[in-house]
């Protein structure tokens, strides 16, 4: 006979890759801080977002896979709105994610680059990420044409105007707020610096990673995250985010 048969194709295989540009960007929103959105109430606007934070596009494959790095401690209201913003946004984006909050344990001095170490070392155990997005979690981005993705030939700096900065620079080398390197910048740059305590000084020292000016210049090949010391309490997946709660030590 002439009968055939046929097999279809699962959704997955009829899958294509989503555009290269997302059709469904909208530029600058309005960000404001009225009534904190509930994390239930963000949970609801966000039904594709899987436990851990993770997203990826429904209906297409995404070009780009980035990871979201968030150095925490007390500050859930400025979380809670972060992450009411960031989600959509990243989804506006069609970007494969997965939000990570990097919680410092106890009482000593806050140390933002060692937690950003952590952020980068547990993520890459989940997955191989094209970009790490270091993030402040007192930043909202406003325009979601600023892609949260990395350029392979250089690091990033994502938050070049900004609000209090009246939309320009405080100093040409700024790197602070939110910036993006690949998984192979990091290794080049021996990862971030873990002896930078309490408010202010890392970012310049990972923008020297790559100038090799000054004090970084003798320090950056002992310091980084192949001299990382940490004692990790716990890794959970909470829904809007992996919860990573680690003991960064004092000041040493
Ligand atoms: C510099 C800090 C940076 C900081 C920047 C902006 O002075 O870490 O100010 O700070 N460098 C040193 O302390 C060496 S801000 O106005 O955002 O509070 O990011």
């Amino acid at each position: 006979t002439n009968l055939s048969v046929f097999i279809p194709l699962s959704d997955e295989k009829m899958m294509t890759h989503c555009p290269l540009k997302s059709p469904i960007l909208v530029g600058p929103i309005t960000v404001i801080f009225a009534k904190l959105p509930s994390e239930r109430g963000i949970v609801k606007k966000n039904p594709f977002v899987q436990s851990g934070g993770q997203y990826r596009p429904p209906h297409c494959f995404a070009h780009y896979k980035s990871a979201i790095i968030i150095p925490h401690r007390n500050r859930e209201l400025h979380l809670r709105y972060l992450l009411y913003y960031l989600h959509p946004f990243l989804q506006r984006q069609q970007l494969h994610y997965r939000i990570y909050v990097i919680h410092q344990a106890g009482n000593g001095t806050f140390n933002r680059a060692k937690l950003l170490n952590v952020g980068v070392k547990e993520a890459l155990k989940n997955e191989d990420w094209d970009c790490l997005i270091m993030h402040d979690v007192d930043l909202i981005p406003e325009n979601d044409y600023n892609l949260y993705i990395c350029d392979h030939r250089y690091p990033k700096h994502m938050s070049s105007a900004m609000d209090k900065f009246k939309y320009s620079l405080p100093y040409w080398s700024y790197f602070g707020g939110v910036s993006a390197v690949t998984p192979e910048q990091y290794l080049r740059m021996n990862g971030f610096p873990n002896t930078y305590w309490g408010w202010g000084g890392e970012d310049d020292d990972m923008f020297m990673r790559f100038t090799l000016l000054k004090k970084t210049k003798r320090t950056w090949k002992q310091d980084g995250i192949n001299s990382l010391d940490i004692q990790l309490i716990s890794v959970e997946e909470a829904q809007l985010y992996t919860n990573i709660t680690v003991d960064v030590g004092g000041i040493t």
